[in-house]
């Protein structure tokens, strides 16, 4: 039978709570959504700003909450724009991204998922690697249009398939099979 837990997603990105929230349906984990802008602190390490991200959500939320912190990696620009992604995006945006890459396409997507409660506090990563495309194709929000997953020929703009296999999906799935556990250690 499927069970719901009190679980929130906070975040300002109303698409990654969409597909986390089919994502961790799949496992049978109800999430609801805090459409907040977090604290994100200037670091290197995308743990550590994921972390402090979770404490603050907690910290406003009140409840068990989770919070993603995601960063595409480019190996030819020696993991630019990495922690700096949200700005980046926001900046030059896929046009200025694509102007930078020239032949070394390599890349990677990296998901942290922190969840938090009064007396934990979790993360969770994983890595897709993929390259970058040459031109932006199908619709799809963030860096979708310009990212395509290894074993793939299309962007995962242009795939339907992108939850069951993306740098996110890989990450819940980690957080999923613990928080189950945990909530059934509660239980007994
Ligand atoms: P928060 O409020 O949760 O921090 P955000 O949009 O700032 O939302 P991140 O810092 O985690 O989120 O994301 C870094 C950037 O990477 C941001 O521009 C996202 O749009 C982009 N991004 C993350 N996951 C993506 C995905 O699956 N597909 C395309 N772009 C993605």
């Amino acid at each position: 039978m499927r069970k719901s837990f009190d679980l929130y997603f906070v975040s300002s990105n109303s698409h990654k709570y969409k597909e986390a929230k089919s994502i961790l349906d799949s496992f049978g984990i109800r999430l609801g959504f805090f459409k907040l802008n977090l604290e994100e602190i200037q670091s290197n390490s995308l743990k550590e700003i994921a972390e402090n991200k979770a404490n603050d959500a907690f910290s406003k939320c009140k409840k068990p909450i989770i919070i993603e912190d995601d960063g595409l990696f480019i190996n030819s620009l020696n993991g630019f724009p990495g922690p700096y992604s949200s700005y980046i995006f926001k900046t030059i945006g896929n046009k200025g991204i694509l102007k930078l890459v020239s032949s070394k396409r390599n890349a990677k997507f990296v998901s942290i998922i922190t969840y938090c409660d009064k007396k934990t506090l979790k993360t969770f990563d994983a890595k897709l690697d993929g390259t970058i495309s040459k031109s932006q194709k199908g619709k799809g929000w963030g860096y979708d249009p310009i990212f395509i997953p290894k074993n793939s020929r299309k962007t995962f703009a242009e795939i339907n398939h992108k939850n069951e296999l993306s740098h996110r999906f890989k990450a819940l799935k980690r957080f999923s099979s613990w928080y189950l556990r945990k909530m059934e250690s509660n239980d007994r």
